[in-house]
């Protein structure tokens, strides 16, 4: 299992300038973080780096000590969330499938053998970025580390498991003295010293605060309920709703407050990194785009509300705060923080969501549009409104480079439909999908073998699966297809077909679209075939306790005919118009466009599969999966 790898270990980058320098030890009080001896306010977005690349080089995505260099260099500091579960819509939520065979194993519990796999990756991840002089207290630029993530979302389901499981990450964190500080988000009883984080999209109004007067209130992540899985529309949210939560959590004596994916830059979901049935773009609409182009007006809204804030600066973290309401009805209300000597900065909130508001503050008259933060950096004049985007909206135009419409240019292999006797795996059962593939691959092919007594056309099979897709072959057939969703994963396909007089086979194609990466108990959830029975006119056969045989993945996954040397195993053919079958491999070849732009491939006119470039994955696409409005929610 050593070798075995811990993929994704998330960073979050501070996009405050604060210049280079020693960070030097990290404390906090109840204020904010105090980094080299001053207090700070500060804006981080994540990137999730092994989801970006700049280039179809995928060399080396995973080499965190590299990424961490890169921010440091540009002058940022990280927060590292170290999970080791992390959920963020990656496959599994970020832990090996191999850890659910470990025996007596019960993920993110007061159980001992996850809490030593747990114990050995964290102590490896944090000495291994000692080692590299990473942390802020010996010159690096981590200041800030996180462990576990949600966890008091499904902490219930662990009874009395739950609480000595989050005392004993807490400490374990904390016992590898990083020097700098440990947040748990959406964890209320977070134990001392570690802080208590908000996670959500309205933090500004729901968080209930940190947990202790001495701990500053910080906003680890705003939402996570816009990552689009297939069959969603994308979605957007408006600059000034963001710019209002993030201002409200200042006025409210925040002091951190990091854009999570929707909100700085998501990227692409490589490989088969995806957890079930996300895309393979990753938040899209955050101010950095799929690509790391700059989305509008998003970005420029957010850099102006943050130069607003850094004007405050002084009476924020310094001053005295109070707070009154402006109108008579409630709804309006200001945040004032007064420093020493002339120093003063408000924020004039207006909480009706559809009327504007005229307010009295000081001697003047603000107008407030509705549901807005007015941020007056000197009392008076209102240097940034949360409502008034005053940057221009923006269009990312994609510019066709060549065409690979033409037939002549493509080669096809027809992917192998294996029937019974063509298995060697055999077991008189439906298996589990995850535990058979071990994640090695999406597919699995389930097949049996039975006799009929006659052949006839009236006969339907009907299969039940908990995910993701199934395609369903009757000797050699293709019999039809049928999928669930992220919502209900739980599908049937049911369809006529004609039998045999004498031996049939059934094959039937399991495949999952990633693997779930959130709720408790991960190590227990099931996928792939429940149930397959075939109706006829003598009544109902099931075959559940069938005897049944196996393939784990695809002949040509086997081969990688993605890659030169696989290509070269298996004979090509042209392209044929007639019949055409799933499962079929295509490949092409094209010279790359020149310049320095994004590139993507438009995969518009396919179904569902997974695409190479020059040997390595850039993804699953699915466009045959529509959205309510009749269009795939991604082709590009
Ligand atoms: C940080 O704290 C450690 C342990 O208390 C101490 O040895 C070290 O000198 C401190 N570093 C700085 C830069 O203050
Ligand atoms: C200062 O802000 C805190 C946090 O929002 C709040 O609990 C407290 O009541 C405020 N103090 C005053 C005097 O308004
Ligand atoms: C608020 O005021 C602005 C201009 O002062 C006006 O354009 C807008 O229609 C008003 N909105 C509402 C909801 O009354
Ligand atoms: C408001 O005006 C009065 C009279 O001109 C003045 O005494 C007072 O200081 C002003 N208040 C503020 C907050 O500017
Ligand atoms: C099925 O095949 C058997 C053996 O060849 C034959 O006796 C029987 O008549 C066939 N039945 C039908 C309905 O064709
Ligand atoms: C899946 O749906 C079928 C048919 O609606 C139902 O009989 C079965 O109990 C469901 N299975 C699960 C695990 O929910
Ligand atoms: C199968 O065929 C029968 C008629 O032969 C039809 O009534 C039924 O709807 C069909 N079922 C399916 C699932 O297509
Ligand atoms: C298959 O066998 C198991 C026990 O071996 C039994 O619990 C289950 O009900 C059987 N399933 C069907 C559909 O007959
Ligand atoms: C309040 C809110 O939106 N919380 C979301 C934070 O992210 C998790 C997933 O990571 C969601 O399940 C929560 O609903």
């Amino acid at each position: 299992m050593d070798n075995k790898v811990w993929f994704c270990w998330f960073a979050a980058l501070f996009m405050a300038a604060l210049g280079t320098g020693h960070a030097g030890n990290v404390t906090y009080d109840g204020r904010s973080l105090i980094v080299d001896g001053q207090h700070r306010i500060l804006f981080s977005g994540s990137i999730h780096y092994p989801r970006s690349t700049p280039e179809f080089d995928f060399s080396g995505r995973g080499d965190i000590v590299r990424f961490i260099k890169e921010v440091q260099a540009q002058g940022l500091y990280v927060c590292l969330r170290i999970g080791p579960f992390i959920q963020a819509e990656w496959t599994y939520g970020g832990l090996p499938i191999w850890l659910r065979d470990v025996p007596d194993i019960v993920f993110r519990s007061d159980n001992q053998p996850f809490k030593d796999h747990m114990s050995r990756f964290v102590t490896k991840m944090v000495n291994m970025l000692k080692g590299e002089r990473l942390y802020a207290s010996q010159g690096g630029p981590i200041i800030l580390s996180q462990i576990e993530n949600e966890y008091g979302m499904v902490e219930d389901a662990f009874h009395e498991k739950g609480p000595p499981y989050v005392r004993w990450a807490a400490s374990m964190a904390v016992g590898l003295q990083t020097g700098a500080p440990w947040v748990m988000c959406k964890q209320k009883d977070a134990p001392d010293p570690v802080i208590n984080a908000c996670n959500g999209r309205r933090c500004g109004e729901t968080f209930e605060g940190p947990n202790s007067p001495n701990k500053p209130a910080i906003w680890t992540e705003n939402w996570t309920s816009f990552y689009q899985v297939y069959g969603d529309e994308p979605r957007m949210r408006s600059a000034g709703d963001i710019a209002f939560q993030v201002a409200l959590f200042i006025s409210k004596k925040g002091s951190f407050v990091n854009y999570y994916m929707v909100w700085y830059h998501g990227g692409t979901n490589f490989g088969r990194t995806a957890a079930a049935y996300m895309l393979t773009g990753y938040y899209d609409q955050a101010p950095l785009d799929e690509y790391g182009l700059i989305r509008q007006p998003t970005w420029g809204h957010l850099k102006e509300l943050h130069a607003a804030i850094k004007l405050c600066l002084k009476p924020l973290l310094s001053g005295e705060n109070t707070t009154f309401p402006l109108g008579d009805d409630q709804l309006q209300e200001a945040h004032v923080f007064k420093g020493n000597s002339e120093e003063c900065a408000s924020f004039l909130v207006n909480n009706d969501k559809r009327r504007n508001a005229t307010v009295i503050f000081g001697n003047s008259s603000y107008e407030l549009p509705p549901g807005s933060i007015s941020i007056l950096p000197d009392c008076k004049v209102e240097a940034f409104n949360t409502a008034k985007v005053s940057t221009k909206y923006g269009t990312r135009s994609m510019k066709a480079g060549q065409k690979l419409d033409s037939p002549d240019i493509w080669e096809e292999y027809r992917e192998a439909i294996p029937n019974f006797d063509e298995t060697s795996l055999r077991t008189n059962m439906l298996v589990e999908h995850m535990s058979t593939t071990k994640d090695t691959s999406d597919y699995l092919w389930y097949t049996f073998r039975f006799q009929h007594g006659f052949g006839d056309s009236g006969s339907a099979l009907i299969v039940n699966s908990l995910g993701h897709v199934l395609h369903g072959f009757v000797n050699r057939k293709f019999v039809g297809s049928a999928h669930g969703k992220h919502e209900d994963t739980n599908f049937s396909l049911e369809k006529n077909v004609s039998l045999n007089n004498g031996t049939n086979f059934v094959s039937l194609l399991s495949v999952m679209v990633g693997l779930p990466d959130s709720g408790p108990f991960l190590e227990r959830r099931v996928a792939g075939l429940r149930r397959v029975s075939i109706q006829d006119k003598d009544g109902l056969k099931d075959f559940n306790n069938y005897s049944w045989g196996y393939q784990v993945g695809l002949v040509g996954e086997k081969l990688q005919i993605y890659t030169e040397p696989g290509s070269s195993k298996v004979q090509w053919s042209r392209l044929g118009n007639s019949n055409p079958q799933p499962l079929t491999w295509y490949k092409t070849l094209f010279d790359a466009p020149p310049g320095k732009d994004p590139v993507a491939l438009n995969l518009g006119s396919m179904g569902k599969g997974e695409a190479w470039v020059n040997g390595k994955s850039i993804g699953r696409y699915w466009v045959s999966f529509l959205t309510s409005k009749g269009s795939p929610s991604q082709t590009w």
